[in-house]
């Protein structure tokens, strides 16, 4: 094994770990298929702090109030670096419900667990920012290092209705791609 490999090897081993908060830009107008932009990613800002777990997803925002589309958008946490995949997910669908929920293989799990989440938007109501919240409680997200991933699926809209086929997606990166990990500060 040469020497660049094994710098390499440690380098992609030691993990990044920012405190406090992390913000990560996203490219416009990168969904895929090209499409409707309303849910296309622009920024992500993590924030994590002795009592909750805030991301904040941002999108270009839209004109008219509640011009929202169908669609959903998935904010998936990883709280446990010995278990593969994300642990929760807040799950909100457009014009339906909005759900906090425990994953396993990267699925929403059904519970009554008592984990609940809080999901909150731009006051405007034009499609800028959605921000999830998750409150640190036992038997839910207690971890001290958290990370995330976005990804977001825009089935159509309502207004002239249409129905896009196949749905317009777009992810914070890539599909399952995580951020740093975020520490409490
Ligand atoms: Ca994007």
């Amino acid at each position: 094994m040469s020497i660049s490999h094994l710098l390499l090897t440690t380098a992609a081993l030691a993990a990044v770990v920012t405190p406090g908060s992390v913000t990560i830009t996203d490219p416009a107008g990168d969904v895929s298929p090209a499409g409707s932009t309303k849910l296309d990613i622009r920024r992500v800002t993590v924030k994590n702090t002795p009592t909750k777990v805030v991301v904040q997803v941002a999108f270009p925002g839209v004109g008219e109030r509640y011009d929202f589309p169908t669609g959903n958008v998935s904010v998936w946490l990883d709280t446990d670096p010995g278990r593969r995949g994300a642990e929760f997910g807040h799950f909100m669908e457009f014009w339906s419900d909005y759900r906090f929920a425990p994953v396993q293989g990267w699925r929403e799990q059904a519970t009554d667990d008592g984990c609940e989440g809080e999901v909150r938007s731009d006051k405007g109501n034009r499609l800028r920012w959605f921000r999830f919240t998750v409150q640190k409680t036992a038997g839910c997200v207690t971890s001290d290092a958290v990370r995330v991933a976005v990804s977001t699926m825009n089935t159509g809209d309502l207004e002239p209705y249409v129905e896009y086929a196949p749905p317009v997606r777009d992810h914070l990166g890539a599909e399952h791609q995580w951020t740093d990990w975020v520490t409490v500060d």
